[in-house]
């Protein structure tokens, strides 16, 4: 278990434009009001709120006519975002940020990256999603760029001008898996296949069961010494315990499945970054899916129903 007690900085990433309804900009007041920083406070832990990041300056655009709606803006929060991630990493602090729509792990995502690169640690990506967020904006069928990020960590191409030095090192596809899988366009299918990422749709959870499955994910990051990053979308648990999701899709991980794999994750100790993304609160039922999400982040930090030996 976690030898030494990580410490955390929490900061807010309003951006909303990525994802095809508005809303997510709420998202971080929503999770702050369901409890976030006072639940991990509980659990005796160092915890720092940043507050939220101000949207940074852009140019409303697409990117010079991409199939990339709002491409100006979500590239000025990545370039923005990757930054304080790589920063807080180098500081010894383990980040989390409040989305926000998903196109914000681009930013957050590329700077633990950039940490790892540079300390020559390996780096593995936990997406847990109905989607896989798997486009390019040639394959996007709704030009979203929510749906594009793992794309373009991956490398893939379209992205062309997004951050100012366009070569970095992507995150090799094997190390990439997308847990919770149930929504993938026909495009995106293809090309999951191709480049060979490690994706466990619903079918696989319900034949092998959650355990299984992340203790193979465990082994492998655990057998390199990887930092493992978290992205957790709402949409990844089922709509009936999170409501507040922008594309909900049923047939979603239970509560009690999310919470095994948040428990697993924590006794692996090898998470040193986490995304909260996609709640938007404007579509949520009294705060629900906010406490649910809550709820998950104290079981990835620690919390236990009775302490294990
Ligand atoms: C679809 C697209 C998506 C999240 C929806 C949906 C993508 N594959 N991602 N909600 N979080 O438009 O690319
Ligand atoms: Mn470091
Ligand atoms: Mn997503
Ligand atoms: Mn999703």
């Amino acid at each position: 278990q976690n030898a030494e007690k990580p410490r955390l900085a929490v900061l807010g990433a309003p951006v909303e434009v990525g994802a095809g309804r508005r809303g997510t900009l709420m998202g971080p007041a929503a999770l702050r009001t369901a409890g976030l920083v006072a639940g991990l406070k509980e659990l005796d832990l160092h915890i720092e709120d940043r507050g939220d990041l101000a949207v940074p300056v852009f140019s409303e655009g697409n990117g010079a006519g991409r199939n990339a709606r709002h491409f100006d803006e979500i590239s000025a929060w990545a370039r923005c975002l990757s930054d304080h991630s790589y920063d807080l990493l180098s500081g010894g602090y383990f980040p989390i940020f409040l989305g926000g729509d998903h196109s914000l792990s681009m930013g957050s995502v590329h700077g633990a990256m950039r940490h790892c690169a540079r300390h020559k640690r390996e780096f593995f990506v936990l997406w847990l999603d109905a989607h896989a967020d798997f486009n390019t904006p040639e394959t996007s069928p709704s030009g979203n760029m929510h749906g594009m990020s793992t794309a373009f960590l991956c490398g893939e191409d379209g992205f062309h001008g997004f951050f100012e030095h366009d070569s970095f090192e992507p995150l090799p596809p094997q190390n990439l898996y997308i847990f919770g899988l149930r929504s993938v366009d026909r495009d995106e299918r293809a090309l999951l296949r191709e480049r060979g990422v490690n994706v466990f749709d619903m079918r696989h959870l319900d034949e092998f069961g959650a355990s299984v499955l992340m203790r193979k994910i465990i082994e492998e990051v655990g057998a390199r010494d990887g930092h493992l990053h978290v992205s957790l979308d709402v949409d990844f648990l089922d709509p009936s315990i999170a409501p507040g999701a922008g594309t909900p899709v049923p047939g979603g991980a239970t509560y009690r499945e999310a919470h095994l794999i948040m428990e697993m994750l924590y006794d692996s100790g090898l998470v040193r970054s986490l995304d909260v993304v996609e709640l938007n609160p404007f579509l949520d039922e009294r705060g629900k899916s906010a406490c649910v999400l809550v709820d998950l982040i104290g079981s990835l930090f620690g919390r236990q129903i009775i302490e294990r030996i």
